[in-house]
């Protein structure tokens, strides 16, 4: 069987990141795929702000236009929490919200397909911040990114949702998307919630490489099913 076309160009590669991460570890976590993300460590992920990466770091910076930019990730974790944040990256203690928190069940590819941007900010260096709370605690990622005016971005061939991907806005969302204004913007520094370390825990003790293996096994069945829509 030969599989061609934009699956092989750009999520093959990118898959088959994924399940060697996950096959490595017991702790699947998630990895960020659109836009170009500063860097992905599996160990490291749990680091805010940017998952052991330079913050500062401009390697490859994604131009985002006011109108939006798609989002893709590949995430290993059911029942994740999102959080989708921006930056300046003269002020990279101050991460603000580009949309409400996220709510998101299933595994595999997840893209939410346009996120705004912020007008105050057009021409400014800044830093994307995705942040999944989910059994493995906090996890980071980050890319270099510069608002720009605009409509909104096409999406990539690799930037799609796997065939159990449920997601919604958080409806105890209590937060601001506007532009910050100094106070009242959660930063990045702030640990799990309570509830949210002992669930962690608990599953952790029950039984770590079983739900390492099971995060694996159904990511894969996930690509198969999605390889097979695709035919
Ligand atoms: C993926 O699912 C989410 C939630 O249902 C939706 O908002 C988004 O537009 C979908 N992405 C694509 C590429 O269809
Ligand atoms: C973790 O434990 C909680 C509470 O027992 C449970 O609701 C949740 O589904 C578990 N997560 C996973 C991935 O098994
Ligand atoms: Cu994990």
């Amino acid at each position: 069987m030969t599989i061609q076309g934009p699956y092989l160009l750009g999520s093959f590669p990118s898959t088959l990141l994924v399940v060697a991460a996950v096959l490595q570890s017991a702790t699947a976590h998630f990895v960020l795929q659109v836009p170009t993300s500063l860097g992905f460590s599996d160990i490291n992920e749990v680091q805010a702000p940017c998952g052991g990466f330079d913050t500062t770091s401009r390697n490859k910076v994604t131009n985002w236009p006011i109108g939006g930019h798609p989002i893709g990730v590949v995430t290993t974790h059911p029942n994740a929490h999102w959080q989708i944040r921006a930056a300046l990256l003269e002020n990279t203690q101050e991460f603000v919200d580009l949309i409400p928190n996220i709510i998101q069940d299933g595994m595999g590819n997840f893209c939410l397909m346009s996120v705004p941007g912020i007008a105050n900010w057009v021409g400014k260096d800044a830093v994307l911040q995705l942040v999944q709370t989910a059994v493995d605690g906090q996890l980071y990622q980050c890319a270099a990114i510069k608002f720009v005016e605009g409509a909104t971005a096409s999406v990539p061939g690799n930037c799609r949702n796997g065939t159990n991907i449920v997601a919604s806005i958080d409806p105890e969302y209590t937060g601001s998307t506007t532009v910050p204004t100094g106070a009242a913007v959660a930063t990045t520094t702030g640990a799990p919630a309570a509830t949210t370390t002992g669930l962690s825990s608990a599953n952790r003790t029950i039984n770590p490489s079983l739900l390492g293996f099971l995060a694996s096994v159904i990511y894969v069945l996930d690509n198969i099913l999605d390889i097979l829509v695709l035919l």
